[in-house]
C-alpha cells in the first residue's frame, strides 16, 4: 500500500483536545485501519480497543460502507436540507427510529454530538412554549457530565476543564445533580453498583428549590463516558424517571456513547428500561464513517411542537447545513444494515462476561484503585502519582501505543471500548497489554 510521505510540518493544525506542543514533538498519526486494527504511517499495526473514540462499532473500513458512501458520493452528493429532501434522509430516519425506545420516533439529523445535544436543549424549550409553559426554561445536567463542546453543553455538562475558560458566558438558567461516582461504596463493582439510586432524590431538592414550573428538561448520559465511565447505581434512572415525570420535567438521556450496542442493545434506555422523552445520538449512527448525529424525540414533543405551528409556517427554526448529509445518510442505513446482518448487538452482550472478567482480572495490577463495566464499556481508575494528576494514564496509555494496543485515558482513568466486532484473544491481549504497560510505569 502506498502512503503519502509524512509532512515534516505538524504547525498548521490546531488539535482538538491535544496537548499540542506535546504531540507535535512525538507525534502518533494513523494512516489506515481495517477491521480491529489501525496501521501507523510508520507501519505498526495497532488493535484498537477504543473504537477509534468509542464510534467505530462495526470495526474499520467495513466494505458495505465504504461502497455505500462511494456510490452515494457519484450519484446525489449534497442536498439542502431545508424545504428540500433525499429519500435517503427519510430512510435513515426510518431505520434509526425502529432502533429506538418505542415512542421516540421523530429523528431530527445533526452532524455530531455537540450539535445534537443542542439541539435536544432547544427541542424541550420549544416544547414548553408550545405548551404555553415558556416559563419552563432552567436546564439541570450532572457534575461530571460530558455533552460535547457547545455552549449548551458545556453549560449543563459538568466538567470544569471544559468550563472554566469561558464560564462568564456559559448558559444563566442551569443547575447540577450530584455525579454517582462513590468508590467508597461502589469499588471494584460488576456491572451497575448497588449503592447510590437515592441521589436522583437531589432532582426533589432542585425542585423545591426552582419550582418544577421554571424547569424544562434534565439531561444525563445514562452511562456517563469521556469522565471515566461511571455506570449508574441501580435504581437511579428509573428513579430521575419517576421525578421527571411528577413534575412534567422533559428527560433527556445522551446516548452519543451508549447508543447502538454499547451496552449489548441498541439504547441504553433499552438496556436500563427507562424511557427518556428526548435521546441525542452521534457516533456508531453511521459508525463513525461520515460525521452525524441525530434528537430522537417522542411524538409527544414532536408532535406538540409541529402542530403548534400555522399552516405552511416553519416549526422549528433550527437545522444544519449537513443535516441528513446523502453520504452520512447512506452510511447510516449502510451501517445499521450491518449491525443487523452481523447481529453485532447480540455479540456486544455475549461478550460483555468475557469483557468483564478480563477487565477485573487487573484488580490486583499495579496502581489499579478502581474497575467497573457494562456492555463492552470498562473503565480502570489508577492512583494518582502525587503532584502530577494524569500522567500515570498517559504514561500508560503511551506504553500500551507502543505495544500496539489503543485505549483511551482521561485523567488517571483509563476507558475501553472495543469495536463489537472484537474477539476473545483481542479481549485478552488488550488487558495483558495494560498489566504490562501499568507495571512498567512508575
Ligand atoms: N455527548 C456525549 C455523551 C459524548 O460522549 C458528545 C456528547 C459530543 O459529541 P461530539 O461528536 O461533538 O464529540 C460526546 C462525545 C473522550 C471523548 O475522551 C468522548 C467524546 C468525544 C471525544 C472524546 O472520552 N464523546
Ligand atoms: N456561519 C455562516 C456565515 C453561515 O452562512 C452558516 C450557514 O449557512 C453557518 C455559520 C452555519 O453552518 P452550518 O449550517 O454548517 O452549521
Amino acid at each position: 500500500m502506498t502512503s503519502r510521505p509524512v509532512i515534516d510540518d505538524l504547525s498548521s493544525f490546531w488539535m482538538p483536545f491535544t496537548a499540542n506542543r506535546q504531540f507535535k514533538a512525538a507525534p502518533r498519526l494513523l494512516a489506515s485501519a481495517k477491521g480491529m486494527y489501525y496501521r501507523t504511517t510508520d507501519g505498526r499495526e495497532l488493535l484498537d480497543g477504543s473504537a477509534g473514540l468509542w464510534c467505530v462499532n462495526a470495526g474499520h473500513a467495513r466494505d458495505e460502507i465504504v461502497a455505500a458512501i462511494a456510490q452515494q458520493a457519484a450519484t446525489l452528493d449534497y442536498a439542502p436540507p431545508f424545504q428540500m429532501g433525499h429519500p435517503l434522509a427519510f430512510e435513515a430516519a426510518a431505520r434509526v427510529a425502529e432502533l429506538m425506545p418505542a415512542g421516540l420516533d421523530r429523528i431530527f439529523f445533526t452532524n455530531s454530538g455537540s450539535e445534537s445535544v443542542d439541539t435536544a436543549l432547544k427541542i424541550a424549550l420549544a416544547y414548553h412554549r408550545a405548551r404555553g409553559e415558556g416559563q419552563r426554561t432552567k436546564l439541570i445536567g450532572r457534575e461530571r457530565g460530558y455533552h460535547g463542546v457547545g455552549f449548551g453543553g458545556i453549560s449543563v455538562g459538568g466538567i470544569v476543564a471544559n468550563r472554566k475558560a469561558f464560564s462568564g458566558q456559559l448558559l444563566p438558567a442551569v443547575d447540577h445533580l450530584p455525579h454517582t461516582h462513590d468508590l467508597e461504596h461502589n469499588a471494584f463493582s460488576k456491572g451497575q453498583p448497588a449503592f447510590g439510586a437515592h441521589l436522583a432524590d437531589d432532582l426533589e431538592r432542585l425542585v423545591t428549590l426552582h419550582d418544577a414550573s421554571t424547569i424544562a428538561a434534565v439531561i444525563v448520559e445514562p452511562v456517563a463516558g469521556s469522565t471515566g465511565v461511571l455506570v449508574p447505581p441501580q435504581g437511579y434512572l428509573q428513579r430521575l424517571r419517576e421525578i421527571c415525570t411528577k413534575h412534567g420535567i422533559l428527560l433527556i438521556f445522551d446516548e452519543v456513547i451508549t447508543g447502538f450496542g454499547r451496552l449489548g442493545k441498541a439504547t441504553a434506555s433499552e438496556y436500563f428500561g427507562v424511557t427518556p422523552d428526548i435521546l441525542t445520538m452521534a457516533k456508531a449512527i453511521n459508525n463513525a464513517a461520515v460525521p452525524m448525529g441525530g434528537v430522537a424525540a417522542s411524538r409527544a414533543v414532536h408532535d406538540t411542537i409541529v402542530n403548534s405551528g400555522a399552516p405552511g409556517a416553519i416549526e422549528l427554526f433550527h437545522g444544519y447545513t449537513y443535516s441528513a448529509h446523502p453520504l452520512a445518510a447512506a452510511a447510516c442505513v449502510a451501517t445499521l444494515d450491518l449491525y443487523r446482518r452481523e447481529g453485532l448487538f447480540e455479540r456486544a452482550h455475549a461478550l460483555a462476561p468475557k469483557f468483564e472478567a478480563a477487565a477485573h482480572a487487573l484488580r490486583d495490577a499495579k496502581h489499579v484503585k478502581d474497575i467497573r463495566n457494562l456492555g463492552l464499556v470498562c473503565g480502570i481508575e489508577l492512583e494518582s502519582r502525587s503532584g502530577a494528576p494524569g500522567a500515570r494514564a498517559y504514561e500508560a496509555f503511551l506504553k500500551c501505543f507502543e505495544a500496539g494496543v489503543l485505549i483511551r485515558f482521561t485523567g488517571d482513568i483509563l476507558a475501553f471500548s472495543p469495536p463489537l466486532i472484537v474477539s476473545e484473544e483481542q479481549i485478552e491481549r488488550i488487558f495483558d497489554t495494560v498489566r504490562n504497560a501499568l507495571a512498567a510505569v512508575q
